[in-house]
């Protein structure tokens, strides 16, 4: 028997502060974690949804350097433009803040001080990274250096982002500060260390016999971890950014980030609920779910618990659903590289379209594996599914509905023995759907609430209602009854995925709550009440908004290339003479035309002083023929002649090959007579 909770704590990963949310943060823990939480609310259950900015780290405070400013400036700025796109998405928490409030310092600080003073750490002296010329030890990502397993040589202190291998900052080859590029010393220096081993046989009972029914993938990165064999855990750094270490002598340090952060969801509850807050975290019939991305596991299944225990008198989550991570178009998601579909952006470039991007991220969520989410199937699920389904039944309903009874509900006769097969189909749906969702299984959950609409559109198709209208109007009231059912079951199914959309159908037909426990019925809409004309839930999406988004990816694909560039090593040394043998040359373009049937080739009529040439090259990628004409360009004038589409090419004319692999043809700088040589 599952246990019976009688309320229900969603927390979701509290994003760095350090730059906008994408869709992988969104896909991967809060429109999973919104849609847990609507679908708990509408069943009357208490239960709170809770958020907030993780305000602290070295990221924070290496972006606030890189630009001038201060950490907190950057926190600022991003906390906000975080919270309104959540807002605007209609994530619905019962509380988005932030772990620079004063209530959050407090209860880190006090957490910290209670395990200190029950001897929970381990003080442990040891000889760390330190940069002599800023004068500052090197935390995490403060070093920088060679990835000892793959080679990439921009590695941090904590871990390579390229093989995605976690590294201790001892582990890099060459390292050096990500601050003033110096090569650092070692220095001694005091860290409290939680001791993970301690907690080990604890962690071991709870997870891997208590919690079978955990998501593989979260069951399987815990036991490799517990097999690997825990180790004491530093919860502190040297940085001047963080809540300070609550203890005499420990000025200049404060608590390690992921020490803080998940108390965050501690200090907002408390932020949210003063007096209450300890019902949702210390009662055992309180159930908390973390929503996470996969690599927050360990520090949500292990770290975390392992302080909470040490502390002793919170709940353990019940479950930590978390999520694989989506890439973009096959490439992996970057804030780095900017790679990334930004939440804030897409609200300004769809607006009204928040459902949409709930629907594809819900559609395609990286439940059990990593996904990819691209600009073509986000069109082909809002054309073909929202669109053609959804959409769809709904319009035609409504539209007959006005059509043939003045926008009321006709009565409902005797069903025939199609009508009862159609209820068949979809009675048991609260049941199917529920479950999924209950089980962190959205995207079955979301195929439940579309087969729904699949199944009025195929009910419309066959009974035809249009067709015996000459003949037969009780049995179209039945149908259109029946059809306006569905489509209030529609409202209510789709309430937790597609809150706005749902909503303005719920106006449509006049259902002003959308009731959980009507689901699967046909008497949700009373015989006579009015129904609104209907207005269109969903629009087509065109080829050239995809291709709009399509190109500004291949925009900053070409940016990364030439942010990125390295020259190529310089080829090996020649003797002058070789040089020498070149003849290279000014010459001046008289002519220039596409090369028909080959999109690569231009072809030149060019003026070398000795009576003209053809030179065919392949630019026509990078200039249009009449910009060229009239310039001058340098060519290899001894090239022995060579055929290209039938055209005798005599010569090479010369360019340089930018980063992203843009030809530009170079030139003389001052006037020069064609025919002279370049030496
Ligand atoms: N800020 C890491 C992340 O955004 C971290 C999560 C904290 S949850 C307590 O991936
Ligand atoms: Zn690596």
């Amino acid at each position: 028997m599952e246990k019976k909770f009688a309320r229900t704590l969603v927390t979701t990963a509290l994003p760095y502060a350090n730059g906008p949310v994408h869709i992988g943060h969104l896909a991967g823990v809060y429109v999973p974690a919104d849609i847990y939480t609507r679908y708990l609310r509408m069943k009357g259950e208490d239960v709170i949804m809770i958020g907030g900015s993780d305000e602290h780290g070295v990221p924070i405070t290496l972006k606030a350097r890189a630009e001038g400013v201060s950490p907190q400036d950057i926190v600022d700025r991003y906390h906000n433009i975080i919270k309104k796109s959540f807002e605007q998405l209609g994530i619905s928490f019962d509380i988005y803040s932030r772990t620079t409030s004063k209530i959050h310092s407090k209860t880190a600080s006090d957490f910290f001080r209670n395990l200190y003073d029950k001897g929970e750490f381990i003080e442990k002296t040891s000889m760390q990274y330190y940069d002599e010329e800023a004068g500052q030890f090197l935390a995490d990502r403060y070093i920088v250096g060679t990835c000892p397993h793959c080679g990439y040589d921009h590695a941090y202190g904590d871990q390579c982002e390229k093989c995605g291998t976690s590294l201790s900052a001892n582990d890099l080859i060459e390292p050096h500060s990500a601050i003033t590029g110096s090569k650092p010393v070692k220095k001694e220096t005091k860290h409290w260390y939680l001791p993970l081993d301690k907690w080990e046989p604890t962690l071991r009972k709870w997870i891997l016999e208590g919690h079978k029914e955990w998501k593989p993938n979260v069951y399987g990165q815990c036991k490799s971890w517990l097999d690997l064999g825990l180790q004491p855990r530093a919860v502190s750094r040297d940085l001047d950014w963080g809540v300070p270490v609550p203890v005499e002598g420990a000025e200049g340090k404060v608590l390690y980030v992921w020490f803080d952060a998940p108390i965050g969801y501690i200090s907002n509850t408390k932020e949210l609920l003063p007096d209450r807050w300890e019902e949702y975290w210390k009662r055992d019939d309180t159930r908390i779910i973390n929503f996470i991305g996969k690599d927050n596991i360990v520090f949500h299944c292990i770290v975390f618990p392992a302080m909470l225990m040490a502390e002793g008198s919170y709940q353990l989550p019940e479950n930590v659903p978390a999520n694989e991570f989506l890439n973009l178009e096959g490439d992996k998601i970057s804030t780095s590289r900017n790679w990334a579909v930004w939440l804030h952006e897409y609200l300004e470039e769809f607006p009204g379209k928040q459902d949409v991007l709930r629907y594809v991220l819900t559609a395609n969520a990286p439940e059990t594996k990593d996904n990819d989410f691209t600009w073509r199937d986000f069109q082909a699920r809002n054309n073909n599914e929202l669109v053609a389904i959804f959409g769809n039944f709904v319009n035609r309903s409504i539209v007959l509905t006005h059509k043939y009874f003045e926008g009321r509900v006709p009565e409902r006769g005797e069903l025939t023995d199609y009508d009862r097969q159609t209820l068949e189909e979809f009675k048991d749906v609260k049941e199917t759907l529920g479950s999924n969702i209950e089980h962190f299984r959205f995207r079955d959950a979301l195929r439940d609430a579309m087969n729904l609409a699949r199944i009025g559109n195929k009910y419309l198709a066959d009974t035809e209602p249009w067709k015996l209208a000459k003949t037969d109007m009780s049995r179209v009231a039945t149908i259109l009854n029946m059809a306006l059912q569905i489509t209030a079951n529609l409202a209510i199914a789709f309430e937790p995925f597609l809150p706005f959309s749902a909503e303005k159908l719920r106006k449509m037909i006049n259902m002003p709550e959308a009731d959980w426990n009507k689901l699967g019925s046909i008497d949700i809409l009373a015989t006579g009440s009015a129904i609104e004309k209907p207005e269109l839930l969903f629009e087509k999406i065109e080829d050239s908004v995809i291709d709009a988004q399509m190109q500004k990816l291949e925009r900053i694909k070409q940016e990364n290339i030439i942010k990125n560039f390295r020259p190529e090593p310089v080829a090996q040394a020649v003797p002058i003479d070789d040089f020498g043998k070149l003849d290279i040359r000014v010459g001046k373009v008289l002519d220039c035309q596409k090369v028909p049937k080959a999109d690569k080739l231009l072809q030149f009529k060019i003026d070398d002083g000795l009576g003209g040439r053809t030179i065919v090259s392949g630019i026509a990628k990078y200039y249009a023929p009449e910009d060229l004409i009239g310039k001058e360009v340098c060519f290899i004038a001894n090239l022995e002649p060579r055929k290209l589409k039938g055209i005798i090419s005599q010569g090479m004319i010369l360019s340089a090959e930018d980063a992203g692999g843009r030809l530009v043809v170079i030139g003389p700088h001052g006037e020069v007579k064609p025919g002279c040589q370049v030496k």
